[in-house]
């Protein structure tokens, strides 16, 4: 009989997907990110089986998959790699593991940007934490997820959603230095003002493949500037004239790549000065800011996404926009006045509709704790 059929877990855990206020792609340029888990996530129950076998079962997809820990290696099937390359990574690090059945559940749409594969990556590492008591701090499981991502999954991603995934408290934005990870929990205070999704619903499939070549423009960007400023290792100890000194020495492309990263890590900071002191107004100003860069200096927008921030604009009642996560595709995040939700949602699904015959999705984000434990 199929193991998941009236499973009684040993523990469950909770793990959620993330959004990002402002600061995209700067993760892995060492700067500056803020984001937050969301009530959004995925959900895994677990129990040892006492073997080396590993049996998980996903009910979205009703797929399973089996294998053995004596045998772990990378998968033609894309989203098993984001087990395996847990499994991987913790076997690096302790020889505790043990065989385990696990179901997993979730709320959050797969490919929207909201970071479900983060969310499935710490889910499991944390819930394998607990299960076997592996003694790995927060941050080791922040790391070795991100670590499977690279190793097994191939997207050489920065820190951003795992961190979110697993340190965010409820109520609260993180603004984290992706270079010394030191962080700062700002208050999430909107007022009348909400945070609104809004899923294009699309996924292009140049994503990955984009995604890497950004960080391999990014690090031309840096080799060049190197050979003025030595002590130079990221774009984040670039500013405007450094890179304007080697202009002439890189590509318009890469000029415009380390451009828009060295103007994103200012709005973040920026956008957290203009949150701590309620300053929405500003605050939104800087979330269309990242969009036009993400847009025309970074290229990772896509026609769905610039519709619908070309849409808020006209809108008096929502105070910034911009595409959220990789980019080309996923979900726009909107600052909006509350009492305009219904009707623009209504309004905007219908232009989206007409323009591109996809029904949106909506969502209000609530900012959520980290993966943590569900009570049995
Ligand atoms: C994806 C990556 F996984 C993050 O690390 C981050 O770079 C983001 O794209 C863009 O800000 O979600």
């Amino acid at each position: 009989m199929s193991f998941y059929i009236n499973f009684t877990p040993d523990l469950i855990v909770e793990s959620p997907g993330r959004i990002n206020l402002i600061g995209e792609h700067t993760d892995y340029n060492l700067g500056y990110v803020l984001p937050t888990a969301i009530d959004k996530k995925i959900t895994l129950k677990l129990r040892k089986n006492n073997s080396a076998d590993c049996n998980v079962y996903s009910l979205d997809n009703e797929k399973n998959i089996t294998f053995s820990l004596n045998n772990i290696s990378p998968s033609t099937e894309s989203w098993e790699n984001y087990i395996l390359g847990v499994l991987h990574e913790i076997q690096q690090l302790t020889d505790k593991l043990e065989g385990f059945d696990c179901v997993l559940s979730s709320t959050l749409p797969i490919g929207s940007g909201l970071s479900s594969s983060a969310a499935l990556e710490c889910g499991l590492a944390f819930g394998l934490n607990e299960l076997f008591d592996l003694g790995l701090s927060k941050i080791q499981i922040v790391h070795l997820s991100r670590a499977a991502e690279h190793n097994y999954v191939g997207t050489k991603c920065g820190i951003m959603d795992q961190y979110a995934s697993v340190m965010s408290k409820s109520g609260y934005v993180i603004k984290l230095d992706c270079r010394s990870l030191a962080s700062e929990y700002i208050p999430l205070h909107l007022g009348d003002y909400k945070l609104l999704l809004l899923n294009t619903k699309i996924s292009h499939s140049l994503a990955d493949s984009e995604y890497n070549t950004r960080l391999a423009e990014c690090s031309t960007g840096v080799e060049a500037i190197k050979t003025l400023n030595p002590s130079v290792v990221s774009l984040r100890d670039v500013d405007a004239s450094m890179l304007e000194a080697v202009k002439d020495t890189i590509t318009a492309t890469v000029f415009d790549r380390c451009a828009y990263i060295i103007e994103e890590n200012e709005r973040v900071l920026h956008a957290s000065e203009a949150l701590t002191q309620g300053d929405l107004t500003s605050f939104g100003t800087l979330m269309y800011g990242s969009h036009d860069g993400l847009q025309h200096k970074y290229e990772v927008s896509c026609p769905e996404l610039d519709f619908m921030v070309a849409y808020s604009r006209a809108k008096d009642f929502i105070l910034g926009s911009r595409m959220m996560g990789g980019g080309f595709g996923g979900c726009t995040i909107n600052l909006i006045h509350k009492d305009a939700i219904e009707d623009y949602i209504s309004e905007i699904a219908s232009a989206y509709k007409s323009k591109f015959n996809i029904e949106l999705d909506a969502y209000i984000a609530m900012p959520a704790h980290g993966t943590m434990l569900k009570t049995l």
